[in-house]
């Protein structure tokens, strides 16, 4: 295994000497975000994880390797490339002995963190379970990955994308505890509340530290969910950006788009219906994640 990881040295040494490492996602800059924002965020976000005490760690696949921490170079690489592939689970093997450029999802990005030994992982939004489920059955590796793999995920909740309820109660019956961070909502990302509760809220980071220390202790598997809501500041219309969804989601129907290629193209479709006001509060939630996530991993090692 050793040999398809290609671990920075900062991140090796931090790992060595017990320091908190904070994960990053690569589909997010590949095929969640244009150029150049994508690139801008990914470094800011690294930036706010060091100022929080922690070392960052990007994720994605190069040469055949699973990089784990990455320099300037492969940013630009990972946020130009028109043909980065989008690498969910299933493909991480032939991603790998393809020697493909991979943008990790999610999935992914926890199963390469976990294999490098990161127990800290920040994004913008997971995948769920697909609104028109029944039809299609299309249900994000993502809820299936947290299931199983010990890494903390923190985000800010779903979009509307996604069938929220559904995306709940599947995550309650693989077990994955969902921490509401200040919220007794589900967070649905553009937006801070929902009309859906969670059942697990905690107001402090060293809190969310202890319980993550305890589900290891007991040697319970699987991943924790953090949701963490959008700064009031950046949160938008919960109308307008609702309805933009819900027309994306039916364009996305007419023209026949499914399986791995629907996520990315609902979220170009309402970065381009929402003429960039969404992608800001994109950005602005992501760096959000950033801090608390960095704030966790601190507390988890202090
Ligand atoms: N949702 C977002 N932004 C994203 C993604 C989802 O709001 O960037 C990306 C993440 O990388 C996530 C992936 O893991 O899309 C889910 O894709 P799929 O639904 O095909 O599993
Ligand atoms: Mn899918």
């Amino acid at each position: 295994m050793k040999e398809y990881l290609d671990i920075k040295d900062e991140v090796q040494k931090a790992l060595d000497t017990g320091k908190p490492v904070v994960a990053l996602e690569s589909t997010i800059i590949s095929h969640g975000m244009p150029y150049p924002q994508n690139k801008e965020v990914a470094l800011a976000c690294e930036e706010i994880i060091r100022q929080n005490g922690a070392v960052p760690a990007t994720i994605c696949l190069m040469d055949g390797k699973i990089k784990i921490g990455i320099d300037e170079n492969d940013l630009e690489i990972l946020a130009t490339s028109k043909d980065a592939m989008k690498v969910s689970r299933r493909d991480l093997a032939y991603a790998l002995s393809k020697k493909v450029v991979g943008a990790t999802t999610v999935a992914t990005t926890m199963l390469c963190a976990s294999l490098a030994g990161i127990k800290f992982f920040v994004t913008g939004g997971i995948g769920g379970v697909h609104r028109g489920y029944e039809k299609t059955m299309d249900v994000s590796a993502d809820l299936e990955e947290l299931s199983k793999t010990d890494v903390l995920v923190v985000c800010a909740g779903a979009k509307s994308i996604l069938d929220l309820p559904r995306t709940l109660e599947y995550l309650e019956t693989k077990g994955v505890p969902i921490v509401g961070y200040q919220t007794d909502t589900l967070p649905q990302f553009f937006t801070r509340e929902s009309e859906y509760p969670l059942r697990l809220r905690m107001d402090d980071p060293a809190e969310i530290a202890q319980m993550y220390k305890v589900k290891n202790d007991i040697g319970l598997n699987g991943g924790v969910l953090v949701v963490n809501p959008i700064p009031e500041e950046d949160s938008m219309d919960k109308n307008y950006i609702d309805n933009l969804i819900d027309k994306a989601v039916k364009e996305a129907d007419k023209a026949g788009v499914h399986g791995k290629d629907i996520t990315p193209y609902l979220l170009a479709k309402i970065v381009e219906e929402s003429n960039g006001e969404s992608l800001k509060a994109n950005i602005a939630l992501v760096k959000n994640n950033a801090k608390l996530g960095a704030k966790i991993a601190k507390a988890f090692f202090d």
